[in-house]
């Protein structure tokens, strides 16, 4: 299979987190995106330009990207720039000078730092699904994997949140709605609900979000992906959240995987993408489902019966002696599948 790699996704490199209360290292870290690339020949991302990235995103949100870091530094404060303070329910949308509310304007959480490389992993991971978007596009294979880091699925329109800065993953589903594509799902099957990207397109009939995930009344990102977020308006009925419960093996999610297959082949699709993590695996260190390295060949060749070309995107997976293998068990099940 194809795979897309961009090594300018390694420099964003925070140093800790806020982990249940103490500091910790910070577990989104460049050797989990290289420990994949090692075992593929990966091709570098060609640049689309801005353009993708602002048919998703706020002008002002890529603005407070770009300028975080340095605004921060001036301050004259050193290390990664950290929200603390964010406008929520009956705030005014006040767009304030003042980095710090700046960063809770465009946050949700206070687990996504920005270090001074985080603006340019960022547009290279959003880079890398465009390029394997358009290779999947005009190429013959029915399958390519844009190994994106940064992830994106917790970012949405004008905020970033759960380590994720740009929504790789919307940024390729709504360009493939301009390079022609009249229906395009997004299947995420990261431990995680998939926030930003529900968010996105909670009120378009043309992008199908179906996600699995660890049930939010007990696991991040808590306010979203219940059972009951089904879209509204236009998008009333194109966004499907199946939450499992801690501790979900194969069996059980096999069951919830083709249930979310079958409405999604119903829906005709003409192109899928995967928002793969493999932070469901047993062995993830801050996850809690019990998948095996072998399950994720079986969960690949169920998504590809939807019959259509597919788009893997990384999102999580914490597991890093175990992330290569997770990794390529999934996509050798989509490629014998196809
Ligand atoms: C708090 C960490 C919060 C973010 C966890 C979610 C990251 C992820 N210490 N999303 O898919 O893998
Ligand atoms: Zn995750």
């Amino acid at each position: 299979m194809r795979v897309i790699f961009d090594p300018r996704q390694t420099e964003h490199a925070p140093e800790r987190e806020l982990h249940n209360g103490a500091w910790a290292p910070y577990a989104e870290v460049p050797a989990r995106a290289e420990s994949i690339a090692a075992l593929f020949d990966c091709q570098p991302a060609r640049d689309f330009g801005m353009a993708p990235l602002e048919a998703v995103h706020a002008p002002e949100y890529l603005q407070f990207l770009q300028d975080a870091w340095t605004d921060w530094q001036q301050t004259g404060r050193g290390g990664d720039a950290i929200p603390y303070a964010f406008p929520v329910r009956r705030r005014r949308a006040l767009s304030l000078e003042r980095i710090d509310a700046r960063m809770g304007r465009h946050a949700f959480d206070a687990a996504t730092p920005i270090a001074r490389d985080t603006w340019k992993s960022a547009y290279w991971s959003a880079q890398t699904a465009l390029t394997a978007l358009e290779d999947l596009l005009t190429g013959t294979q029915p399958a390519t994997f844009a190994l994106c880091r940064p992830p994106g699925h917790h970012s949405g329109h004008d905020y970033m949140g759960g380590y994720c800065y740009l929504n790789s993953a919307a940024i390729a589903a709504r360009h493939a709605l301009s390079s022609g594509a009249k229906r395009v799902a997004v299947l995420d099957v990261d431990y995680h609900h998939g926030n930003g990207t529900q968010d996105i397109f909670y009120e378009s009939a043309d992008v199908f979000f179906a996600s699995i995930h660890a049930d939010p009344s007990t696991d991040y990102p808590f306010y979203w992906g219940h059972a009951d977020e089904c879209g509204a308006g236009e998008g009333q009925g194109t966004t499907l959240n199946v939450p499992l419960p801690r501790g979900t093996q194969w069996n059980a999610y096999r069951d919830a995987l083709a249930g979310v297959v079958e409405r999604l082949s119903a829906w005709k699709p003409e192109l899928v993408v995967v928002s793969f993590g493999a932070d469901t695996f047993a062995g993830d260190p801050i996850s809690e489902f019990l998948l095996r390295t072998e399950d994720y060949e079986q969960m690949a060749q169920l998504v590809a019966t939807i019959g259509v070309p597919i788009l893997v995107v990384m999102e999580g997976g914490y597991a890093i002696g175990d992330l290569g293998a997770n990794t390529a068990s999934f996509l050798a099940g989509i490629a014998t599948a196809l």
